[in-house]
């Protein structure tokens, strides 16, 4: 694709940037990490509980600097970006830890500095800088409309509004969009009414019982400061592709909002955040999918496919670090997985390992470390056998949150209760199948989610446990559980600690 001027601008931009950090780098070394993910994936409660196990001594025993006693200890200091909010950490951490909640849902983005002094092999005293930055997930969605026209937006988001289970969804939308003449005259309640009709279908096809991930524009679900403001009023217009629009009409305004969106929205977020990743890990909610059904499972992947494309992968040069930063690792990483036993967590790694590697397939990685994993930040269980009915059945143990509750509990596990946050219940929560293209096969219905099927049938199903109580280490430090958090560590940042 030709480079437009404010691409090139945008370029000069990141390369300056990036040769000013490449300097500091030489000091201070440091490493962006980016966690990322859509919402609900875990990236808040990620970063609190590593951040929680670092700077307290967590129970780490795969992490090699610590597990060695080369990390002498973890500080939080201030972050680089005076702009930016600080990430809440405090609160967060009172929030697992006292309260046993899980934080809320991310409104704004936010930013952590935490620094690691440790011993280097050789014995030399050295510190490491580690920055995050949390987000509303919504917000991810954005970066792939960065290459797209407002018509081919247009086309695709419709496209797509038109398929099984989203096109129920869509019909009040769908209806109001056949009464407008994108060539007639602009029209300020045309525009209004279309986007609040565009913002509840995707509000509806969020609904957690359809869980689908591909909904951008991410700011309309979480609009952040710029509730109601021109930029968020807009809505896909029915047209025939690569036209160009009438001065004056309904089409030009759209069109017009739907580039400044970008302008003001999309392109300073990914330029500020994603484009000077040094580590990535990508968190994704499989399990939510899982449950949902083969739609979102498929949505799910074709959403991640379309982000890698966004983003910088690949080995590190001397130029390539001057000119564009890079992240030569990238981690994905199946979250929640305290929700199955641990016999199912070798093929819940298979299973995202099949979806990686179709999406990397595709994205230009060359030369970046690729790694899959399945993990629980914060692990919410404890296993258990259970005997029922002359079987054994390996179950998980928790205490399911206030509210949830197992009407659509499947054949094997309790029904028809609602939980009071205070009591343990052992789930069975289902086997994933040994083999994973099971799950991809064309055309089968190899599991039957809940959007699938009569709940009494649906496969599988996951409550919403509450956070568990704290653990002590050896040395009495207080820690969370998990589940290959440190394994996740290592690979990330483990080898700048040696
Ligand atoms: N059992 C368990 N549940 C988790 C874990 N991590 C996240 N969750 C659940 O997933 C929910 C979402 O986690 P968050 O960390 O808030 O997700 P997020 O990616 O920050 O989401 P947004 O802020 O909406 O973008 C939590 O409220 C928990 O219910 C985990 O390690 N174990
Ligand atoms: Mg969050």
């Amino acid at each position: 694709m030709a480079l437009t001027l404010s691409d090139l601008i945008e370029q000069a931009r990141l390369a300056s940037r990036s040769l000013v950090e490449y300097g500091e780098g030489l000091i201070n070394p440091t490493v962006r990490l980016g966690i990322t993910g859509l919402s609900r994936a875990g990236k808040t409660v990620f970063i609190t509980a590593l951040v929680h196990g670092l700077v307290r001594n967590g129970r780490f025993p795969v992490f090699e600097a610590l597990s060695e006693g080369r990390v002498a200890r973890a500080r939080l200091a201030p972050q680089p970006d005076d702009a930016v909010p600080r990430f809440d950490y405090e609160s967060h951490v009172r929030a697992l830890v006292a309260d046993r909640v899980w934080p809320e849902s991310t409104r704004q983005i936010s930013e952590l500095r935490l620094i690691i002094e440790y011993q280097s092999r050789s014995g030399a005293m050295r510190e490491l800088v580690l920055d995050m930055v949390d987000y509303p997930g919504e917000w991810l969605l954005d970066l792939p409309l960065l290459s797209k026209t407002f018509e081919a937006w247009s086309a695709e988001t419709l496209e797509m509004s038109r398929r099984a289970p989203r096109a129920r969804l869509a019909e009040p939308w769908l209806a109001h969009l056949a009464t407008l003449d994108a060539a007639g005259p602009a029209d300020e309640s045309a525009a209004i009414e279309a986007a609040r009709l565009f913002t509840e279908y995707l509000s509806a096809c969020r609904n957690e019982r359809y869980a689908m991930t591909l909904l951008p524009p991410g700011r309309f679900l979480m609009p952040g400061d710029l509730a109601g403001s021109p930029a968020l009023t807009f809505a896909p217009l029915d047209l025939a592709r690569d036209a160009t629009p009438p001065s004056g009409s309904l089409w030009a305004m759209m069109r017009r909002r739907y580039e400044a969106y970008k302008d003001v929205v999309v392109r300073p977020f990914f330029r500020d955040h994603f484009a000077r990743l040094d580590r990535q890990i990508v968190l994704i909610d499989a399990l939510a999918a899982f449950n949902a059904g083969p739609e979102a499972v498929s949505d799910l992947e074709h959403a991640f496919r379309s982000l890698l494309d966004c983003f910088e992968i690949g080995r590190r040069t001397f130029l390539s670090s001057l000119l564009r930063p890079r992240a030569d690792r990238i981690l994905f990483a199946v979250t929640k997985a305290d929700h199955l036993h641990h016999t199912n967590h070798d093929r819940l790694e298979a299973i995202l390992r099949r979806m990686v590697e179709r999406a990397i397939a595709r994205a230009d990685v060359a030369g970046a470390a690729v790694d899959v994993i399945a993990l629980a930040a914060v692990r919410a269980t404890r296993e258990a056998e259970v005997r029922r009915g002359g079987a054994t059945l390996p179950c998980i143990l928790g205490v399911p949150a206030t509210g949830e509750h197992s009407e659509s509990g499947n054949r094997k596990g309790p029904s028809g209760k609602m939980f009071d946050g205070m009591t343990e219940v052992a789930v069975f929560p289902g086997e994933l199948p040994d083999d994973p293209d099971a799950l991809f096969a064309p055309g089968a219905v190899p599991f039957r989610g809940l959007t699938a099927a009569h709940p009494e049938e649906a496969d599988f199903r996951f409550v919403r446990f509450r956070p568990p109580p704290i653990e002590t280490t050896g040395d009495g430090a207080p820690a969370l559980p998990h589940i290959r958090l440190d394994r996740a560590l290592q690979f990330l940042i483990g080898d700048r600690l040696t």
